[in-house]
């Protein structure tokens, strides 16, 4: 018998799938489509690790499994590869980032190669190359024209070791994503002029965030959807100022609570803080605008200790006339809302906080006059009346909400408000490594877009990368670049020298992915309508930012007709990570992280390693690795190869069925039930236990009977295989052929199950005699009545008691009693 060497079948049968272009999807089908895909990587030096392994694994089976239910299927494979790391890696070693990414993708290729994904290699995508950037240009003009990019003047965080700004996502606890360690500075803001798409457009936020719920996605990854886009509906409050025309509108979502606004609070970048400020408060409040500068948003919230400064001013509160002092305090976000609040110290604790620390008034608002958290009030409105509320006392806080909100209507004072968090999404970047913004600034005719026709805007060749540590990329000193004739009026003009963030590159490439060679379209639109939205996307973030600008992208062109659907992924798959051994992260000064191709290499082979991934645990929980599991796993196929191998060479007795017949039927539909079921709920660590409880049936039962020449065996043989193929492609494939199949296994039909064998349960049912018992009958689960009558008639010790009277009724109650009345 051969030796099961994975060393030696993998890599010929890949080739030969290669060869026989076995995974090169007729995009233009007419079958019913199935499209997925793991979120595609940014091809770092390092190459891939075991989550990256799992992350393309469990599509793969998705994919493999809907081949054989008879889809046409498409396994795209792509590069995620402008970006950062290239280009600070290009600074250090001098090499340039097309020729370090150049290699880092031809290292990512042989790693997933090795895994036996069914990827499209002739469809490859790279996000950095202008075939594909030039549509990322093209898209951007196009959002350009509809009035969704603009440049603004904003203030923004910078990263001083980047050299570059950074998107608030970017920035967490107050550093820069990619310096986040003890000794990186903090990020600090500075006022430029940055690029934007409009996210915020309501037309578009609005619809997505309704659209959101009916996805089919992991419920966590829509939740973070939501919060992101962070809707919520309240009032808008004018307050005057004393001894002032200008007014100070705050955003309160509590405007029943107004009785207790004891003073205002501005966020210290508010417009109205230099205008307002007295001379004495002058210097104190300047100091402060500053140190605040300095913090991000995260902090400014966290921090226990509410600082803030007077201002010296005061507003009249609307509806009793009093003065309240305005202060300013970090805890007021500019970004948020008005930048500005009514502080309501009675029922809001940062209020209640700040009043405390800085001695100001506190009015309660309910009837246990003492502090009340407004969302516990929330909870049960009706069981709190509102006090020192004037005319409103004694209302509950259901009928005072409402009561309030109209007079402070008719009263000219209030309105509803809707308010989002989400904010613009800034795509410029003062860097190299990105794809130019196709923009050209002329003196006299304002930005120009760069037309369809010179599209792309080549990224120039450079000697030297170093970012200039001003406000523009290099390239602003590439001259013969930068220096264009206008495209309106001909004029000396000059190009745009940011560059786009890499989200920008990834929020497209699903349709790229439909037509990676056409140098005449971003996509087709026939194929988007047959593919699109993507079946099955699967990632192992929650990746909040990337789906949203996906989701917005898709929306756009959607509207524009570009697509048919206005969602990109129809199902969106959260895997969760795999942890090191002892349950902590992998980390790279650890060390620990594992190599899939150390695994594959060393012998265990990628059958071995993509059975584990999947076992290990339900693909959703994070799970530690084991090192005993490829181990585990590799017997487990061991096994497999034995018994295929026994029943190809056995002699086969060749006679009628007997009752192990029965019994390898039943295993084996039940294991086409269970694995079929499991696959489509991503439940693979079940499914991969039932072929492994399948494979112990078969071979404990040839052991003991030897094989039949039947057409059960073949059928559990059969079967056994077509069940593991999409989870072990290689050694599945090895076995299928050596059965004598001229075709691949991938391609053959998935079986089917037949439910008659299910129902193998035996039950024990009383026979009584005038309700008395007088014996027992095994029957399967199930049996009509009839036949339970005949197993009773056919019973020795049953049968004379039967017999023996005539029978006037019986009773039957299935599964359970049978009763004969005599
Ligand atoms: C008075 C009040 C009383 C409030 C009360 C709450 C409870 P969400 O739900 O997140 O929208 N707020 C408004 N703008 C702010 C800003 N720029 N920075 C910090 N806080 C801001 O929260 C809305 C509430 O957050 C608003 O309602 C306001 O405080 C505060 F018992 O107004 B509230
Ligand atoms: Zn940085
Ligand atoms: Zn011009």
């Amino acid at each position: 018998m051969n030796r099961y060497e994975p060393k030696v079948i993998e890599p010929k049968w890949q080739q030969i799938w290669q060869d026989t272009k076995l995974h090169h999807a007729n995009l233009d089908t007419d079958k019913e489509t199935y499209v997925g895909f793991g979120m595609f990587n940014y091809p770092s030096g390092a190459g891939i690790h075991i989550g990256h392994a799992k992350n393309f694994t469990l599509p793969d089976i998705l994919l493999r499994y809907n081949r054989m239910l008879g889809k046409e299927v498409y396994s795209p494979v792509g590069f995620d590869s402008f970006g950062l790391p290239a280009e600070n890696y290009a600074i250090k070693t001098g090499q340039s980032p097309r020729k370090t990414t150049d290699d880092a993708i031809e290292n990512y290729r042989t790693q997933y190669r090795a895994l036996g994904w069914m990827q499209d290699w002739n469809r490859e995508i790279d996000t950095s190359q202008p075939e594909y950037y030039k549509w990322t240009q093209w898209i951007f003009t196009k959002l350009y024209e509809h009035g969704l990019a603009y440049q603004g003047e904003s203030p923004q965080w910078w990263c001083d070791q980047c050299k570059t700004v950074l998107a608030n996502e970017q920035v967490v606890s107050g550093k820069c994503w990619r310096h986040d360690g003890a000794d990186d500075s903090d990020v600090t803001k500075r006022t430029t002029k940055q690029w934007f798409f409009k996210i915020t457009d309501e037309k578009y936020l609005e619809e997505i965030l309704q659209a959101t719920d009916e996805l089919d996605w992991t419920p966590h990854v829509k939740v973070s959807q939501k919060k992101w886009i962070g809707k919520s509906t309240g009032t808008e409050i004018d307050f005057e100022i004393e001894g002032s025309t200008e007014r100070l509108a705050v955003f309160t979502t509590a405007h029943e609570t107004i009785y207790g606004a004891t003073f205002m609070v501005l966020a210290p970048e508010h417009e109205l803080v230099p205008r307002i400020t007295s001379e004495q408060q002058k210097d104190l409040v300047q100091s402060y605008v500053e140190a605040t500068q300095k913090k991000s948003d995260v902090q400014r919230q966290a921090s226990k200790q509410k600082s803030g400064v007077f201002t010296g001013a005061f507003a009249i509160h609307p509806l009793t006339g009093a003065k309240l002092p305005i202060w300013i305090a970090d805890y007021v976000l500019a970004s948020y809302g008005s930048g500005a609040i009514m502080a309501v110290p009675g029922q809001d604790m940062r209020d209640y906080e700040f009043a405390q620390e800085h001695d100001l008034e506190i009015i309660y608002t309910t009837d246990r006059n003492e502090f009340v958290a407004y969302a516990d009030i929330k909870k049960k409105p009706k069981s709190f009346a509102l006090n020192n509320s004037g005319e409103f006392n004694g209302l509950d806080y259901v009928q005072g909400r409402k009561a309030i909100m109209d007079k402070l209507i008719s009263e000219k004072r209030g309105n509803e408000k809707t308010q989002y968090k989400i904010r613009d999404w800034l795509i410029s970047r003062q860097r190299y490594w990105g794809a130019p913004i196709p923009i050209i600034h002329c003196s006299k005719c304002g930005q120009v877009p760069v037309a369809e026709k010179d599209l792309p805007v080549v990224l120039p060749e450079i000697e030297n990368y170093e970012p200039t540590g001003g406000m523009t990329s290099v390239l602003a000193g590439v001259e013969e670049w930068v220096n264009v004739d206008c495209p309106s009026c001909g004029k000396p003009a000059k190009r745009e020298t940011d560059t786009m963030d890499g989200y920008v590159c990834s929020s497209w490439y699903m349709l790229r992915y439909l037509s990676p060679n056409d140098d005449t379209q971003a996509w087709d639109a026939q194929r988007a309508k047959k593919w699109m939205p993507v079946d099955f996307y699967n990632g192992g973030d929650h990746a909040t930012a990337h789906l949203l600008y996906a989701r917005f992208f898709m929306r756009f062109f959607y509207k524009l007709g570009m697509v048919n659907t206005p969602e990109p992924f129809k199902r969106m798959y959260f895997h969760s990570k795999i942890m090191a051994p002892d349950g902590t992260a992998f980390s790279k000064s650890k060390g620990n992280g594992i190599d899939p191709l150390e695994i594959i290499n060393s012998g265990y082979g990628a059958d071995a390693l993509r059975l584990y991934i999947v076992f290990m645990a339900p693909p959703d929980l994070e799970s530690p690795w084991n090192d005993n599991g490829v181990p585990g796993t590799f017997r487990f196929l061991n096994r497999v190869w034995e018994l295929v191998q026994n029943y190809v060479s056995s002699e086969k007795v060749a006679e009628t069925a007997d009752a192990s017949e029965a019994a390898i039927l039943r295993a084996t539909h039940r294991a086409i039930q269970k694995v079929t079921e499991d696959i489509s709920s991503v439940k693979l660590n079940t499914a991969v236990a039932a072929l492994m409880q399948l494979q112990k049936e078969l071979s404990a039962n040839a052991e003991k009977h030897g094989f039949n020449d039947t057409q059960s065996w073949q059928f559990a043989i059969k079967s056994l295989l077509t069940l593991m193929a999409p989870f072990a492609p290689h050694i599945t494939e090895e076995l299928w052929s050596q059965l004598g199949n001229h075709t691949s296994i991938h391609v053959a039909d998935w079986p089917q199950f037949d439910k008659q064998y299910l129902v193998d349960d035996i039950v024990t049912v009383a026979v009584q005699i005038n309700g008395k018992l007088r014996g027992t009958l095994e029957l399967a689960a199930g049996t009509t009545e009839q036949d339970a009558v005949n197993a009773a008639n056919a019973d020795p010790k049953i049968s004379p008691y039967v017999s023996a009277h005539t029978v006037r009724k019986i009773i039957y109650v299935p599964d359970k009693i049978l009763n004969f009345v005599v």
